[in-house]
């Protein structure tokens, strides 16, 4: 079933198909194209190659009348598709070859096309990973989201200092969507509720349009195809004719300029208060959007509304979409006139939450005055859930409580289930933010663990080790990645921990490359590649990681002759642009990197990396690339973390707290294989009950109250002696993220990294251990948890014998 498909055409053919559409969709002869014209003449030729799949599966849920997965996210962080599509059509060898044929070089065209990079971050990415799993499984799904005209941010370094640009991946046409100008819903905002004849009626002020761009999202080998459908705002009547005509034309525009402000940017931030009626907006929009879609759908296929948790399965990724409860009541009561409590219960019959934080800032909470102003009708609806949630359990777990309508209380009283994303995390959630609402629901609070596509982090991202695990235990791996335990038996076999090395040499040697070519930047290929990508936050604790480079700096300065191993730290990730601290640690990681990298005596030792503007493009260069994984987030503080599945999976050990899915990842690789430090999720909770815990913890140690002298001294900013001091006094006197208490072990365990790293053989044992382990971090894994134990649904994937349990 997995061996790789035949690709479905012949080099020959594709590439006459290539060039059809050089002609034809993009009005070009071959001797005027430009790289554009090629890369979107390759994009149409692919994308013509999912059609058939993508329409046949629908074909395949409604003959079925199968039930429907909806994933509504915020946040969709898909990166580039050309690879992923061609890669999962087994298409990859076939398009290089035809390109090669027309003069091109498919390795230029792929990397001309923008990142599509509609999400912050872990959340933005799983959903990704999600959509891809939920195709290669064959679940009919779809996945709903906002078409942002600019996706996150461009992040630039000026002096070190992050600064932001929009970011335009619409300015030039998106090759894989296709336009639904005639599927439009009404989304309706403010105006009042009156009672008329017995009856809430809601009189909106506000009309937008939410119009509709799907993509088709094809699985590995092109079994099935799922939709991504994403809603662009527009208004509701075209420009104001009578305003143009007196000649006001700032006027007669302004209804089109209000309307598409909504599907205008994506939120890299949710705490300011600037803009909290927009965000409010933007989640009635698509959530609003996409319930009236599959009531339709539902509606068209001749169901009766009673069944519709039959049919339907809506999962909320995060808080972001809860208005979904509301919104299907409203439905359900006001446009098709259930009762109240039969809305209520056939609404949660349909909903699931996933809860992704437990940090009580990125916990969702709306001024009671603004959202009753916006949405007076979901106002008064969430008092009638109240109402029966109190009913039912008789608790006393308010929604709406001070004056703020708590979004995450609303997702769990509205879902039949509610999930967090990791085991140590999904019991947090029962103890901690949702203890109450656990006990008045027990049995609604479930785990599943998150995962990542192997199809884009392992087979398409990292070719060389793809060939290698190929070689050794054949093709059947990226669709059942627990296969890869068949790479144990090798673990002891020198030619298979040569290649293993070589794989690793030469994804180390194109990183450098790619280093040089974009920023200029040299690097020893045989240092040790020491990486931590993610947002910069300060409970991921980048700056424990650049006071441990410091510290090591100081070691190495004042033992030049020891027997040091050679590392090049690397960090990459944004800053929300309002998180001030953030941004700081952004500015001293480039500070002291300038100051080190200038430093001849560590020269060729020690060497600091930042490349600007980290995103899923990047990560697919740094992760096949790296040695170390640096995974030392607070414990208790990263629900899961995905990225350090992905190191794991190309070889990288970890250097790691026991947080979030890291505990699983040890549980699988052997304690004996993490390079395990610090504090556990209890011990950080009663270490700071105790008064002055982090001046305790500077002042034993030495080598920590040195580097923050050097750092609060200015020795990382000589013309701004003071620039840091409030960083650092920040350490002494408000570290909750506990930097100064888990140093020491940290630094201690990076010195048996070093010895670790200096016995190349057994560590590259290691790194193909690791790979060899985590087969069970597949997407597909989770998303076959999902299936069986909060959606209820089956693959459409015949086997013969009728569906497939994808359990
Ligand atoms: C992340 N959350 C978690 N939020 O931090 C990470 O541990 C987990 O692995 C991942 O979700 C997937 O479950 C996350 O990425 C956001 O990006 C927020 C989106 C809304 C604005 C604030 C950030």
């Amino acid at each position: 079933m997995s061996s790789p498909n035949t690709p479905p055409v012949s080099a020959q053919d594709f590439a006459a198909s290539i060039l059809q559409h050089l002609k034809t969709s993009l009005g070009k002869d071959a001797p005027h194209a430009s790289l554009y014209d090629w890369r979107m003449s390759l994009s149409l030729a692919l994308r013509d190659l999912v059609v058939d799949p993508w329409f046949e599966s629908t074909r395949r849920t409604y003959e079925a009348r199968g039930k429907r997965v909806y994933y509504l996210s915020m946040e969709f962080l898909i990166g580039r598709l050309i690879e992923d599509v061609a890669v999962n059509l087994q298409m990859d060898e076939v398009a290089s070859e035809a390109l090669e044929s027309l003069g091109q070089t498919y390795e230029k065209v792929v990397a001309d096309e923008p990142d599509a990079a509609l999400g912050n971050g872990g959340l933005g990415r799983l959903a990704a990973c999600f959509m891809d799993s939920l195709s290669t499984l064959g679940i009919p799904a779809y996945g709903y989201g906002i078409r942002y005209e600019h996706g996150l941010f461009e992040q630039h370094f000026d002096k070190g200092v992050q600064v932001e640009t929009a970011e335009t991946w619409l300015e030039q046409r998106h090759a894989w969507e296709f336009e639904r100008p005639e599927v439009n819903y009404p989304i309706l905002f403010g105006g009042h509720v009156a009672d008329e004849d017995g009856k809430a009626v809601w009189h909106p002020e506000e009309t937008v349009i939410a119009s509709a761009f799907d993509t088709p999202v094809v699985g590995w080998e092109g079994r099935w195809a799922n939709t991504l459908r994403l809603w662009a705002a527009k208004p509701d009547r075209n420009f104001d004719l009578e305003s143009f005509n007196r000649g006001d034309y700032i006027a007669a525009s302004a209804p089109e300029a209000l309307a598409r402000t909504i599907s205008r940017v994506l939120y890299p931030d949710d705490t300011t208060d600037v803009g909290k009626e927009l965000r409010l907006k933007q989640e009635y929009f698509f959530t609003s959007a996409s319930l009236q879609d599959l009531v339709r759908r539902f509606l068209s296929e001749g169901g009766d509304l009673k069944s519709l948790p039959d049919y339907v399965a809506i999962q909320l990724n995060d808080t972001h979409p809860a208005i979904a409860g509301p919104e299907l009541v409203r439905i359900l009561m006001d446009l098709h006139s259930f009762e109240v409590s039969d809305a209520i219960s056939t609404a949660r019959g349909c909903l699931a939450y996933t809860n992704h934080t437990l940090l009580p800032e990125a916990l969702e909470r709306w001024p009671e005055d603004l959202f009753a102003r916006v949405l007076p009708r979901h106002h008064r609806i969430i008092q009638l859930i109240e109402a029966a949630h109190f009913a039912e359990a008789g608790e006393q777990v308010r929604i709406i409580e001070h004056g703020e309508v708590k979004m995450g209380e609303l997702a769990f009283v509205m879902a039949h289930h509610v999930n967090g994303v990791s085991a140590l995390h999904s019991e947090l959630v029962k103890e901690t933010v949702f203890a109450d609402l656990h006990q008045a629901y027990p049995g609604r609070i479930v785990n599943q663990t998150n995962g990542i596509t192997p199809r884009r982090w392992l087979y398409a991202c990292n070719p060389p080790l793809r060939n290698l695990i190929n070689d050794t235990i054949g093709t059947a791996w990226p669709d059942d990645l627990e296969k890869l335990q068949g790479l144990n038996a090798h673990l002891d076999d020198p030619a298979f921990i040569d290649r293993f090395q070589a794989a690793k040499d030469t994804n180390k040697a194109r990183l450098s490359d790619w280093l040089k070519d974009r920023d200029g930047v040299s690097v020893d290929p045989a240092a040790m590649f020491d990486v931590q990508i993610k947002r910069i936050h300060e409970y991921k604790r980048q700056l424990m990681n650049l006071l441990e480079t410091v510290a090591l700096w100081n070691e190495i300065r004042d033992n030049p002759n020891g027997a040091w191993t050679p590392r090049v730290k690397i960090f990459g990730g944004k800053a929300a642009p309002g998180y001030v601290v953030a941004k700081e640690i952004i500015r001293l990681i480039n500070d002291a990197g300038a100051v080190i990298n200038g430093d001849p005596a560590t020269k060729g030792l020690l060497q600091v990396v930042y490349p600007e503007n980290y995103n899923v493009s990047m990560a697919e260069v740094l992760i096949p690339a790296t040695d170390l994984s640096e995974q030392i987030s607070t414990a208790g503080k990263e629900a899961s973390g995905t990225g350090n599945m992905k190191f794991a999976l190309n070889g990288a050990p970890t250097i790691g707290t026991l947080d979030g899915a890291n505990v699983e990842i040890r549980d699988c690789v052997g304690a004996e294989n993490f390079f395990l430090f610090g504090l556990t999720a209890a011990e950080v909770a009663a270490r700071r009950m105790e008064p002055d815990y982090a001046r305790h913890a500077i002042e034993a140690s030495p080598r920590l109250g040195r580097v923050l002298e050097q750092i609060r001294s200015g020795v990382f900013s000589p013309s701004d002696k003071d620039r840091y001091a409030g960083l650092v006094d920040g350490l002494f006197n408000h570290d909750y993220f506990l930097v100064t208490c888990d140093f020491d072990s940290y630094f201690d365990t990076q010195r048996v990294v070093d010895t670790a790293f200096a016995d190349a053989r057994s560590w590259t044992r290691l790194a193909a251990l690791n790979t060899a382990r985590v087969g069970w971090f597949s997407s597909d894994r989770t998303i076959s948890g999902y299936a069986r134990d909060i959606w209820n649904v089956r693959s459409m994937l015949a086997t013969g014998s009728g569906d497939r349990d994808v359990a």
